[in-house]
């Protein structure tokens, strides 16, 4: 995998960071054109952005909305991204490319029902990458005080990198929805039945069993997110993202707090921001579980990536 990052010019030291996989290449996060063209599969863009199944130059900075570089690194962060498809394309294949297919023996011998699937491939790239930021001290990145991001699907493999890798210092997940931050027992917005059906490759096999029948499942979203526990968290919804069931979110946020406060930390930092569902565009950013609703749609913007950097000084800096 290839890993791109920048570091703020003029740092006195190691500088904190936020790594995150991105859903278009490389070169979609900033229209650099000294970026190579991320070669390897990619999916075919309704935009022009891909001759078939490769990136082309009209993908160049395409995201770059979504990656506040200028921002991140005035604010004296680095940021550090990679493309999610050098770690496993993003589509069903019986599980033959990506790092799948190069575990080989690793995969096949486990249980079918039990075979980790494309959102568990991400996120142990993603440990990858913080093995990589650990051994290169050169990067100038301090390896203890990285958080992990991701929006969507990529905001559910923030959540299970974090949850499957303690060195992470903060976790956040930027409207991830089904399968990420959102109870799934509400079944309001994506179900598990219609993700199953839509991404067969995301999720292990066994998440099948409670298709239509999520109230069967012993664990919901919310115990996810205390395995992140005691590490910092912070999750993200959107007004207009009711497909990925904003209060169901919140209320994962809330129903973690005891496992943090358990922990010894201040959860989600008083009674007060359990009690009810703020308004949007009023974070709740006191504790070490941090969560806001935004005005708009799907996405991850400017705006959001303020909140994170304001969450990221009181608890990286
Ligand atoms: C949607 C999916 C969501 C979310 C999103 C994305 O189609 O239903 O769960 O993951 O894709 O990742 O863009």
């Amino acid at each position: 995998m290839r890993m791109m990052v920048y570091v703020p010019n003029g740092r006195s030291g190691a500088v904190p960071a936020f790594l995150g996989l991105n859903f278009q290449g490389n070169h979609s996060v900033d229209p650099d054109p000294s970026i190579e063209l991320n070669p390897g599969w990619f999916r075919v863009g309704r935009d022009g952005t891909t001759d078939g199944n490769k990136a082309n130059e009209k993908s160049r900075g395409v995201s770059s909305s979504r990656w506040a570089i200028e921002s991140i690194l005035r604010r004296g962060y680095a940021v550090a991204t990679i493309y999610y498809g050098d770690i496993d394309p993003d589509f069903d294949d019986g599980f033959q490319n990506g790092i799948h297919g190069a575990l080989g023996g690793q995969l096949s011998d486990v249980a079918p029902e039990s075979r980790w699937g494309s959102i568990a491939a991400w996120a142990y790239g993603l440990s990858r990458a913080l093995d990589c930021i650990e051994s290169k001290s050169d990067l100038g990145i301090d390896a203890a005080k990285v958080a992990v991001l991701g929006h969507s699907r990529l905001g559910k493999t923030a959540l299970w990198a974090g949850a499957s890798d303690p060195r992470f210092a903060m976790v956040i997940s930027n409207n991830s929805g089904c399968g990420g931050a959102a109870i799934s027992r509400r079944a309001i917005g994506e179900t598990i039945g219609r993700i199953n059906t839509s991404f067969p490759h995301w999720f292990c096999d066994k998440y099948t069993t409670y298709n239509e029948n999520e109230k069967a499942c012993p664990v919901d979203q919310h115990e996810l997110i205390a395995l992140i526990a005691p590490s910092t968290v912070y999750i993200a919804s959107a007004t207009e993202d009711q497909w990925a069931d904003p209060r169901g979110e919140f209320l994962a946020a809330v129903a973690a707090d005891p496992v943090y406060r358990l922990l010894g930390t201040d959860g989600m930092g008083g009674d007060s921001a359990t009690e009810k569902m703020p308004p949007a565009e009023q974070p709740i950013n006191n504790g070490t579980i941090g969560y806001h609703l935004r005005d708009g749609k799907h996405d991850l913007t400017e705006w959001d990536w303020q909140q994170y950097l304001d969450f990221a000084d009181k608890h990286l800096k």
